[in-house]
């Protein structure tokens, strides 16, 4: 197990490596707060292991994997060598009618880590990318199957699925919504499932709520399952302040989209390659998806990469017509990008190497004690904890939502720890290599910080 060994720590950069720049003017930060942001920077100039520094060389432990990404910890050598190797020896090759060995091998390993039958992969660069394609690829399966009908795309309130015009059609944040106009024309959502009065300080998965996978029958009423071509939830919800499935309501979810045609499209971007304790949360909760998206994880957040993983018949429905024409007009400049297939292939020797696809399992019961262990400190109201994703959520200040949690991120940052906030909701999703210690240090600092805000 890779460690943040006390001896490299003391030789870590502490002489700062980066230098406050000249002019913060021209960059627009995304999802930013920009001018809180640019009266009062956070800066980071090096990483590693379970560690950022600043440039002045004050140490973060980093809480949340970088952006829920860095699952093996940060500068994990074997990955660093593969970027460097690649970049001398192929900087790049064009991806359409053009490609090079390393995508194809990617492919293989990826697809003997997904669940069965999801034995098809396509490169993008992000998980907008990834859900895009993914929605594509369901609407076009319909048509090619002579069902043309099915168009319709169904998301679930509070869902997150990137920032592109196809992900906040089916999302559903506001935020993210409601500046954006009208996006694509048919898509609904179902209800989302977060319920505190049933289900508030649930240790792992909800007892209350399966019978949420329902509201897909009443949108198969309104619209008739003709015109649905898939349904798209996050297994686990992050974007939104960390929501659960209830026990059961996956299956569920599964037996409706399986009795209408429905395709089922699970989002996998923060819950792929092993957050959850397994790699995959299709292979925790025992539910098989059409179609995967994934990005984040896939090269421990090194080089930008995304993916979708296909079931061989959405596949195959579209390799029909001449040899020489495409069959499937999509894809990016970047897909399968050398640099990113040889950061992918490092990360996945990385992970095998230390066990860490399923070390989220073993170190859960030590996360959600510690996470629960917050219960009764000031402005907490739920505790939710699944393998390394923690939750904790905050009664809000009155007529200022979200601020509540903001100056708590604020307060952590100054004492050395690095949290996410999304609302009035804490998310902690630390490297997969966390050890006791460090949970120790993230849930003793926001109970520090929350106990003086008190
Ligand atoms: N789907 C899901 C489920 C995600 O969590 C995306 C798609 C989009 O991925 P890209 O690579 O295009 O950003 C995500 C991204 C947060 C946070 O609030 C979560 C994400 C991104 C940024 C912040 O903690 N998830």
């Amino acid at each position: 197990m890779h460690k943040d060994d006390p001896a490299t720590l003391a030789a870590s950069p502490a002489a700062p490596t980066g230098t406050t720049p000249q002019s913060m003017d021209a960059f627009w930060m995304p999802f930013t707060a920009n001018r809180q942001f640019k009266a009062a920077p956070r800066m980071l100039a090096k990483a590693q292991g379970m560690h950022y520094w600043t440039p002045e060389g004050r140490q973060i432990l980093d809480g949340i994997a970088g952006l829920w990404c860095v699952n093996a910890g940060h500068a994990r050598p074997k990955i660093v060598e593969a970027i460097a190797a690649q970049a001398a020896e192929m900087d790049f090759a064009p991806p359409f009618n053009m490609a090079h060995p390393k995508a194809f091998e990617l492919a293989e390993r990826l697809v003997q880590l997904t669940p069965a039958g999801l034995n098809k992969v396509f490169f993008t660069n992000s998980g907008s990318e990834a859900v895009e394609t993914a929605l594509k690829m369901a609407i076009g399966y319909h048509r090619a199957r002579g069902e043309g009908a099915r168009t319709r795309l169904i998301g679930r309130e509070r869902g997150y699925h990137g920032v592109n015009f196809g992900g906040i059609t089916v999302g559903g944040i506001v935020g993210n919504r409601k500046s954006f106009g009208p996006m694509l024309p048919g898509a609904d959502h179902i209800r989302h499932t977060h319920d505190l009065s049933k289900n508030a300080y649930s240790r792992g998965v909800p007892e209350h709520g399966a019978e949420l996978a329902d509201d897909l029958e009443r949108l198969v009423a309104l619209h008739d399952a003709s015109t649905i071509a898939a349904v798209i939830v996050e297994p686990v919800a992050g974007s939104t302040g960390v929501l659960l499935p209830p026990k059961g309501y996956l299956k569920r979810l599964r037996e409706i989209c399986d009795k209408h045609g429905i395709l089922l499209i699970f989002d996998e971007v923060i819950t792929g390659f092993g957050r959850l304790g397994s790699p995959f949360a299709a292979e925790h909760f025992g539910v098989t998806p059409d179609l995967m998206t994934v990005a984040k994880g896939i090269t421990n957040g090194c080089v930008p990469m995304g993916a979708v993983f296909a079931k061989q018949a959405i596949h195959d429905a579209f390799m029909t017509g001449p040899d020489h024409l495409i069959e499937f007009p999509h894809g990016y400049t970047y897909s399968a990008h050398p640099l990113a297939c040889a950061a992918a292939l490092g990360t996945l020797d990385t992970y095998a190497e230390d066990g860490l696809l399923t070390r989220a399992a073993t170190m859960a019961p030590v996360f959600e004690n510690a996470l629960h262990s917050l219960k009764g400190v000031p402005h907490v109201i739920d505790v939710r904890n699944i393998g390394l994703v923690g939750g904790i959520e905050l009664q809000p200040i009155a007529g200022q939502p979200g601020k509540r949690a903001f100056d708590v991120f604020l307060e952590c940052w100054e004492r050395g720890v690095m949290i996410r906030t999304t609302g009035d909701t804490i998310a902690l999703s630390p490297p997969l290599i966390v050890e006791s210690s460090h949970i120790d240090q993230m849930v003793s600092t926001i109970a520090d910080v929350l106990k003086k805000n008190a």
